[in-house]
C-alpha cells in the first residue's frame, strides 16, 4: 500500500487555541486603548504573531516603534503561554486521536505544519508530540501562510511527494498554501469559508476509516 503525508495544522485543527490567542491579544490591543472583537480574531487564524501584531495596531490606526514593537509581541506571547501552560488531553478537539491513531496504524507518514512557534510545547501539554513523524512550525519557517513553505518542509522531511500529500488546515491562508503545494487540501470547519478546498468536514468526527482508505489508495 501506498504511503502517503497527513500534514496537520495545529490550532483550529488539533486544538481550539484560537481562544487563548483572542484573550491575550485583546488584553495587549485594550492596554493600548485599541477595541479588539471575536471577530477581528477571526482574521487573525493561521496570521504569524507579527503579522497579527501589525493588523491589530492598523485596525486602532496606531504607529509604535521597533523597540516597542517587538516589546509588545514579547507581552503577548507571555500571556498566552501563560494560558498554554494550562492545557490538558482535555482540550484535543474531537475524533483528532481517533484519525491520528488510525493513520499511524496504516502505517502512513504524519507531520505538523503550523504558523504557531508555540507548536512543540501545545503537542507537549496535550500528549500528542510523539504521534509526529516531523513537526514543522513557526520557528523553521521564514514565509508564512498562504505561501506553502510550511507545508513543503513537512513533505520533505516525510519523503513524501507534494502530490501524495494531504493537508488539514481550518484557515483560508492555510487552505491556499496546501493547494499551492499541489497537495490536498481538507478544510475543517465551514463550507462557506474554506470553499477552496477539496474536501470541507465540519470536524474529525465526520472524517471516516473509508475516506482515508481513499485517499491512501488514490494517485
Ligand atoms: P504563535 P496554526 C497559528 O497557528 C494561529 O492560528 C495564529 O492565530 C497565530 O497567530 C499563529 O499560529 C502564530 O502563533 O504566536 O504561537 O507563534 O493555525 O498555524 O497552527
Ligand atoms: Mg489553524
Amino acid at each position: 500500500m501506498m504511503r502517503k503525508a497527513f500534514i496537520f495544522d495545529l490550532d483550529g485543527v488539533i486544538v481550539d487555541t484560537a481562544k487563548y490567542h483572542f484573550l491575550a491579544w485583546k488584553s495587549l490591543a485594550n492596554s493600548l486603548g485599541i477595541h479588539f472583537t471575536t471577530e477581528q480574531n477571526e482574521q487573525l487564524k493561521g496570521v504569524s504573531r507579527i503579522q497579527s501584531l501589525k493588523k491589530i495596531l492598523e485596525w486602532g490606526n496606531k504607529t509604535i516603534s521597533e523597540k516597542e514593537f517587538t516589546q509588545l509581541m514579547a507581552v503577548k506571547n507571555e500571556e498566552y503561554l501563560a494560558y498554554i501552560s494550562k492545557m490538558g488531553v482535555n482540550e484535543i478537539l474531537q475524533d483528532v486521536p481517533r484519525v491520528l491513531d488510525y493513520l499511524i496504524s496504516e502505517k502512513q507518514a504524519v507531520g505538523l505544519g503550523s504558523a504557531s512557534k508555540n507548536a512543540r510545547i501545545i503537542l507537549k501539554r496535550v500528549s500528542l508530540y510523539d504521534r509526529f513523524d516531523t513537526i514543522v512550525d513557526g520557528t523553521n519557517v521564514s514565509k508564512a501562510k498562504p505561501d506553502p513553505e510550511v507545508f513543503l518542509l513537512a513533505a520533505k522531511d516525510l519523503g513524501v511527494s507534494t502530490k501524495n500529500s494531504i493537508v488539514f488546515e481550518d484557515s483560508v491562508a492555510g487552505i491556499e498554501a496546501a493547494n499551492t503545494a499541489g497537495m490536498i487540501s481538507i478544510g475543517i470547519g465551514d463550507k462557506k469559508i474554506l470553499h477552496k478546498a477539496d474536501y470541507i468536514f465540519t470536524d474529525f468526527t465526520e472524517i471516516k476509516e473509508e475516506f482515508i482508505n481513499q485517499l491512501i489508495k488514490n494517485d
